[in-house]
């Protein structure tokens, strides 16, 4: 499995008001999150897989095969071996006790007759482009939060703060119908989406009623919907904070809501225990972020097995071509330059190496990319078996704004200096 992973360092760009302020606007942000995604998209393609448990994960081994009378063979969860996780199940799979994250041989002593999809991540990020494009006609401002969720600021849509018939709320909620429409016309996916006066509480309120939900919340609500909840639903509260609560007889957010604000600070510091009190209180000012740029993109693959850089040469080799060229394609398709080249290693025994190096020019080139990621991975002692390899690209410039030349495609020779073709043979170039 190969995940793409394009850290995002935001760069905020003010659309939020301050609520604290004498005759500011009120604000309705809303949550949207895609239900069941990955497996929602392949339902798109095998419809008559609808309502039965399926799982995606694992590698192109099991894609379905057409049979000679039409209908398709599928994998079966039963039949799978091998290192890989769920990245996410449809419902009926949840019900069996399948989630993501989970280990596929795990996942198939829970539901053994589950169909096995492979994990095709072109296709989810099409869909993800897609629904966005679909919010965006609704409304443009919009804070990307990864492939199938974002927050939406409808302060500003006209008519939201406006009442419909009996419906105080009727204008807002009418909004984020309007936005739920669009996402399935667009795409034939559904979404849950909550809208709350915050990001902080529109996250809680997008999951109250997921899948195909709507939940819209005001700060009066606060006791009777959000307290009884456990504290992990707060988007910031960890396993480890979660643990910490529990050892103080915490467990809702409602009992981080009664506890004074001082002696949460006393137990989590000033940070930390003031923001977790002003969570449990519903207060959060965080404006939806419009824009942002990502600090770095990169690729990486666990394999099926681990592979030694000597005894699996050849197959190291090719993975790591790839990498660089599915890295390479991603740097162009989103118009970024990097002149940072990094790699990432994971061993056998689960340690972690980077090594980078930083280039006179930025690139996004595949051939040039695999050259200065080659380099790199000679100052790594490679005796032990490898679990993952990653590639990534950082300091980050919008493609444009590299001086255009002709020929630039091909600059590779420049940047000879910094990572040399002709270098000796690269540990499994
Ligand atoms: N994902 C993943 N690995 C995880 C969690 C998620 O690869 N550990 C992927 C698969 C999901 C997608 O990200 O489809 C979105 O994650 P969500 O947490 O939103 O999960 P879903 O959209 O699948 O389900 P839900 O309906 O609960 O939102
Ligand atoms: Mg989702």
């Amino acid at each position: 499995m190969s995940v793409a992973v394009a850290s995002a360092g935001a760069r905020p760009t003010a659309r939020g008001d301050n609520p604290g302020m004498q005759g500011a606007k009120r604000r309705w942000i809303a949550h949207l999150d895609m239900d069941a995604f990955y497996a929602s998209v392949e339902l798109l393609r095998y419809p008559e897989l609808r309502g039965l448990p399926v799982v995606i994960g694992g590698g192109r081994r099991h894609q379905p095969v057409m049979q000679s009378d039409g209908t398709r063979r599928f994998a079966r969860l039963r039949d799978y071996t091998g290192r890989g996780v769920a990245t996410t199940a449809t419902y009926a799979a949840r019900d069996l006790g399948v989630f993501s994250a989970m280990g596929l041989m795990k996942a198939a002593q829970r539901a053994p007759d589950a169909v096995l999809l492979p994990v095709d991540f072109d296709e989810y990020r099409r869909y993800s482009q897609r629904f966005k494009a679909a919010v965006a006609e609704v409304t443009p401002l919009i804070e990307d939060r990864g492939i199938d969720e974002i927050y939406i600021d409808l302060s500003e849509v006209p008519g939201v703060h406006e009442p419909l018939g009996h419906d105080r709320h009727g204008g807002v909620r009418a909004v984020a119908q309007e936005i739920r429409n669009s996402v399935a016309r667009a795409t034939g996916l559904t979404c849950s989406v909550g809208v709350t006066p915050n990001k902080l509480l529109s996250k809680i309120a997008s999951e109250l009623d997921k899948p195909d939900g709507l939940t819209l919340l005001t700060l009066d609500e606060l006791p009777t919907r959000i307290w009884p909840l456990p504290v992990r639903r707060i988007n910031g509260i960890g396993p480890k904070a979660a643990a910490k609560l529990a050892a103080l007889g915490i467990t809702t957010i409602g009992q981080i809501a009664a506890q004074p604000r001082m002696a949460l600070v006393e137990h989590f510091g000033r940070g930390y225990g003031a923001w977790l009190h002003d969570a449990a209180h519903g207060r959060d000012e965080r404006p939806v972020v419009t824009h942002s740029e990502p600090v770095s993109i990169s690729r990486e693959t666990t394999f099926e097995r681990d592979l030694h850089a000597k005894a699996d040469r050849a197959v190291l080799a090719a993975i790591f071509t790839e990498l660089c060229e599915q890295l390479a394609g991603d740097l162009q398709r989103k118009g970024y330059v990097g002149r940072t080249v990094g790699i990432k290693l994971r061993f056998d025994d689960f340690r972690t190496v980077t090594r980078d190096q930083t280039l006179a020019q930025a690139i996004a080139d595949s051939a040039e990319i695999r050259r200065a990621a080659g380099t790199c991975l000679k100052r790594v002692d490679l005796s032990r078996r490898l679990r993952l390899l990653g590639v990534r690209v950082g300091t980050l410039a919008r493609a444009g704004q590299r001086a255009a030349r002709p020929g630039d495609q091909r600059a590779g020779s420049e940047h000879a200096a910094a990572a040399p073709a002709d270098s000796p043979e690269l540990p499994f170039g």
